[in-house]
């Protein structure tokens, strides 16, 4: 942290995202630049560099199109690495670019309510501290619904967000079903004039039938206090999972209509580059990202930023 004091937050949040990519960016750019060195660019070396975007969890058919784009008029001719990560940054960012959406809060909805799922671990609660304050600053009126009632210690865990964040939080005892207490929120908040509510779910893993069903519920039991909510359904990806990410887009979607994606832990992982793959296949917006555990340690996601640091651009 001491190092980045300094620096105005838009560059002490990019050093953040590009150390935290940086397993993904220099292992791409080793291999990239060890390739290209004493070469003329042929088929192999087209081949040998879309298994290296493969391994950085970029998907098929991104990396097969950024090889496509790397051969492009260069063959038999010396390339440089540079010009390698240079290419990768632009088809990435152009695979980015239509996904990257702010979340938009519709004054219209009072309150705009905000439901948060994902597997266990993912960063939901986190996530919904983040993003209380970043509403709260905004000057708008937050609250919270603990509605991952199967454990004690998430209630308690939001309602440290909460205080932390100056934000009512509404909580039921544990093991009470999780679909009345975001009723009982909703009609809570609806009262109370409140602008965001944010609705934490317990983390499930995409392959439980019954958990899932569960979630159905919850968003059911929502649309009998309001027919058009919730009006965002945020699924938190853990970046370190890698591939994994793929099946839980598809069965969160499925089952509770996931309106964009967060994706938490970029801070520190080799696997950055799923979010590309994501991007690719769901085309789901993507609204934030979190960079560490934090209370600010959550950023708008900016298709540029994150492909240059994915490539290994210096900003
Ligand atoms: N480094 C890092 N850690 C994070 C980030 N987001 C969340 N975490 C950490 O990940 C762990 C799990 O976060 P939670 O917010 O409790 O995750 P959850 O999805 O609510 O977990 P369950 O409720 O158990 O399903 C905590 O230790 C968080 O501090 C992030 O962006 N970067
Ligand atoms: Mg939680």
């Amino acid at each position: 942290m001491n190092d980045t004091t300094q620096d105005s937050p838009k560059l002490s949040w990019w050093r953040r995202l590009s150390n935290g990519l940086k397993r993904t960016s220099s292992s791409l750019g080793t291999a990239v630049a060890d390739l290209v060195t004493k070469r003329k660019l042929d088929r192999a070396m087209l081949d040998d560099i879309e298994d290296v975007l493969l391994r950085a969890d970029l998907g098929t058919s991104v990396a097969v199109r950024i090889a496509d784009a790397v051969g492009t008029g260069r063959y038999d001719k010396a390339i440089s690495a540079d010009e390698v990560k240079d290419v990768v940054a632009t088809e990435v960012e152009k695979v980015l670019a239509p996904v990257a959406k702010p979340l938009e809060i519709d004054a219209g909805k009072k309150p705009f309510v905000i439901l948060v799922v994902g597997v266990n671990g993912s960063g939901k609660t986190t996530t919904i501290g983040k993003l209380s304050q970043k509403f709260a600053s905004e000057g708008r009126k937050v609250m919270l619904a603990a509605g991952d009632t199967f454990r004690a210690a998430a209630i308690e865990q939001l309602k440290v967000w909460g205080e932390r964040t100056r934000t009512p939080v509404i909580a039921g005892a544990q093991g009470s079903d999780s679909a009345s207490l975001a009723f009982n929120a909703l009609t809570a908040a609806k009262e109370q004039g409140i602008d965001v509510l944010l609705i934490d779910t317990a983390g499930r893993l995409q392959n439980k039938a019954e958990l899932m069903n569960e979630l159905e519920k919850v968003v059911r039991v929502i649309r009998k206090v309001d027919d058009t909510a919730p009006h965002a359904v945020l699924l938190v990806l853990d970046a370190t999972v890698g591939q994994n990410a793929l099946s839980q887009v598809e069965a969160f979607h499925r089952t509770a209509g996931v309106t964009g994606l967060v994706m938490t832990k970029l801070d520190g992982t080799a696997r950055g580059g799923i979010l590309v793959a994501l991007s690719e296949k769901f085309k789901l917006p993507v609204h934030f990202i979190g960079v560490g555990e934090g209370v600010d340690d959550l950023a708008p996601f900016t298709a540029r930023d994150f492909a240059r640091a994915i490539a290994g651009i210096e900003s």
